[in-house]
């Protein structure tokens, strides 16, 4: 399990195995973070960003580090633009941690550090992503050793702070009680023993995987989905449920 830790800094002065790029869908370079890390990789990182040109927003792509000598992978993902929060901006965001993730787990990264990918000049309100950013991070912990969050202010640094530690807490629509996630599959005995303590709810092997399987279920036995299989959210309270 990663330490999942947000510190104040410049990114390009991390040492890690990777850091992410909140590029543009050229790969060539830019303002902010984009811009501050092509000049420590130097020219060769917007030749190789070109290459592999266009990236899309939400999905994410790998370079050598070049220059960028304490650093093996510069991995540039395409944050959303924010539009007021009704065009997928939070999956689109969701997916570029996400994605970034996959990408360094790929090239075998065992410490990565990301920017606040988005809240410069695509104006996403600072709170929200790095809400969504600490979810994804939470929830693929597993396979890093570190995931560091970097934030360029003070104001950022303590957004971060706080939502690495955040409690899942999700409320029953219906009574207002607090749910505990439901896990499906076969678990294991460490499951066993959370779903007997009652951190979480076993179900059976049955899964839609459409979104229509419920994700929580209350004391009373209500139960629900947010609709979205991919709620980080749900990963994370099952990872702690088996943890604790
Ligand atoms: N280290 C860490 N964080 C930084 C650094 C740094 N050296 N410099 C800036 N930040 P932005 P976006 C923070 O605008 O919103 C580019 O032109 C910054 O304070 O860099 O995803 C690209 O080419 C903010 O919190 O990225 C795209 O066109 C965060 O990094 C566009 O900007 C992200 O700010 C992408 O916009």
């Amino acid at each position: 399990m990663a330490q999942i830790e947000a510190v104040l800094g410049d990114i390009t002065e991390q040492r890690v195995d990777a850091i992410v790029n909140a590029a543009n869908e050229s790969l060539t370079g830019g303002g902010g973070v984009d811009g501050a890390i092509h000049r420590a990789a130097g020219p060769r990182l917007a030749e190789a960003g070109a290459a592999l040109a266009p990236c899309l927003p939400g999905n994410a792509v790998a370079t050598p580090a070049f220059d960028l000598a304490q650093v093996k992978h510069v991995i540039h993902t395409v944050g959303p633009k924010w539009r007021g929060g009704g065009q997928d901006e939070a999956k689109v965001l969701a997916s570029c941690y996400r994605e970034s993730l996959l990408v360094a787990e790929g090239l075998g990264v065992r410490s990565i550090a990301f920017p606040a990918i988005s809240t410069g000049v695509y104006g996403y309100p600072v709170a929200e992503a790095v809400s969504v950013a600490a979810w994804v991070v939470r929830s693929m912990a597993a396979d890093f050793d570190l995931i560091r969050l970097v934030a360029f202010d003070p104001a950022t640094h303590a957004l971060m702070a706080e939502a690495i530690e955040a409690p899942v807490v999700e409320r029953c629509e219906t009574c207002g009680e607090v749910g505990v996630p439901i896990l499906f599959g076969l678990p294991t005995p460490i499951a066993v023993a959370a779903g007997e303590a009652g951190r979480l709810k076993l179900a059976g092997c049955v899964v839609h995987g459409d979104g229509s399987d419920p994700q929580w279920e209350c004391p009373n036995g209500h139960q629900w989905t947010n609709n979205d299989p991919d709620d980080p959210r749900v990963l994370v309270a099952i990872a702690e449920a088996v943890d604790a």
